[in-house]
């Protein structure tokens, strides 16, 4: 029988074998990934610091000015690789009277949710779509697109990209317009959301209908909210919720980011739960607390008009509506797509 001091002798020497010919064994320790935390963005200081940008951030093509100025929200364990979540990236765009965001395209699919914009649009695949506060603008992948300010006020929207994911699955690639800072515009406004509406013809001739360029209307999601509200369709740990769908398949918005909006009524306090898929929210309008995790661990994440929150995958949470006459609007984006695809999608309730 060989000694345990043999046994470490040899174990040792076979490490550095192994660490020499890129090998290694499942008893060995590896790094473990940090667990992504509960987070609060207020909102007052994401538009200082995207003001304070506006300023001294040149928007154009030329050599150090930037292509785009957006304030990045960051998860405190991804400072690293900027990233909201591993999947998702959350940022907050500024585009000022006059100014253009030039046109390009990149594998990762993207969205708009407007805050601030009176006129401001996304032209996506030659087709103008402007923005209102609220209102929500798709970008899926490989889908031209620039932003235009020609009015006299500042646009601001929210971001939303999978390019985290994209990066992961080593499918990133992009591509600047080679034409001119911004694409022709070949579709008369409103175009998608007549030809995909309710009432709509074959659509066989688009290559990919779960990529549809797409705009929702803030006024026609608040109304459904409000209708469902009044005939006292709610979930118990949501409140009242509606997914957005893609108008063709019937199914998420896009194939890796789903969205949501949802309304807590005045006093509501949703019931915990957990699921997969991790959530960034963004809200309209209300104020409220979400509470993530439970007992000793729980953290209360105490939110207001336009803040973003993170709720990180698995983690249990209720929201809570702290006003007793306001309803509270939440806007969230999440990867669930994603694990449903991949048949990882679990939830376990309180
Ligand atoms: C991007 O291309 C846009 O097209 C916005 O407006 C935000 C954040 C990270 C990477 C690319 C845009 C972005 C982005």
């Amino acid at each position: 029988m060989a000694t345990k001091a043999e046994i470490d002798t040899r174990l040792e020497a076979l490490h550095v074998r192994m660490k020499e010919n890129s090998l290694a064994g499942h008893w060995q320790e590896r790094q473990r990934r940090p667990d992504l935390v509960p987070w609060v963005w207020e909102w007052a200081t994401i538009r200082e610091c995207l003001e304070e940008s506006g300023e001294v951030i040149k928007l154009g093509g030329v050599n150090d000015a930037a292509n785009r100025r957006t304030v990045q929200l960051i998860n405190p364990n991804l400072t690293e690789a900027k990233a909201t979540t591993r999947t998702l990236q959350m940022s907050v765009q500024l585009v000022k009277p006059g100014e253009v965001a030039e046109c390009h395209r990149h594998r990762a699919t993207a969205l708009r949710f407007a805050v601030e914009s009176t006129g401001t649009y996304t032209t996506v695949e030659g087709e103008r779509m402007v923005m209102e506060p609220g209102d929500l603008i798709l970008t899926p992948n490989w889908k031209w697109h620039d932003h235009t300010n020609n009015t006299d006020g500042p646009a601001v929207w929210l971001d939303v990209l999978d390019g985290h994911l994209v990066t992961h699955l080593d499918a990133t690639g992009r591509e600047n317009f080679s034409e001119g800072t911004t694409q022709p515009i070949t579709k008369p406004d409103g175009y998608s959301r007549k030809r995909f509406g309710a009432m709509r013809p074959d659509t066989s001739d688009i290559d990919d209908v779960a990529l549809l360029p797409y705009s929702y209307k803030w006024v026609d999601a608040k109304a459904t909210l409000e209708s469902m509200a009044e005939a006292g369709e709610a979930s118990d740990y949501d409140g009242v919720i509606l997914e957005y769908t893609n108008p063709v398949t019937g199914g998420p918005t896009m194939p890796t980011i789903g969205c949501w909006a949802q309304m807590l009524r005045p006093g509501e306090t949703t019931r915990a739960h957990r699921h997969t898929g991790s959530t960034i929210y963004h809200v309209v309008g209300g104020a409220g607390v979400t509470t993530v995790g439970r007992g000793s661990e729980a953290t209360e994440l105490t939110w207001g008009e336009h803040d973003c929150f993170f709720v990180p995958s698995w983690g249990w949470h209720e929201h809570r509506n702290t006003s007793k006459t306001e309803p509270a609007y939440i806007f969230s984006v999440t990867d669930r797509p994603v694990l449903q695809a991949l048949h990882l999608h679990r939830e376990e309730r309180a």
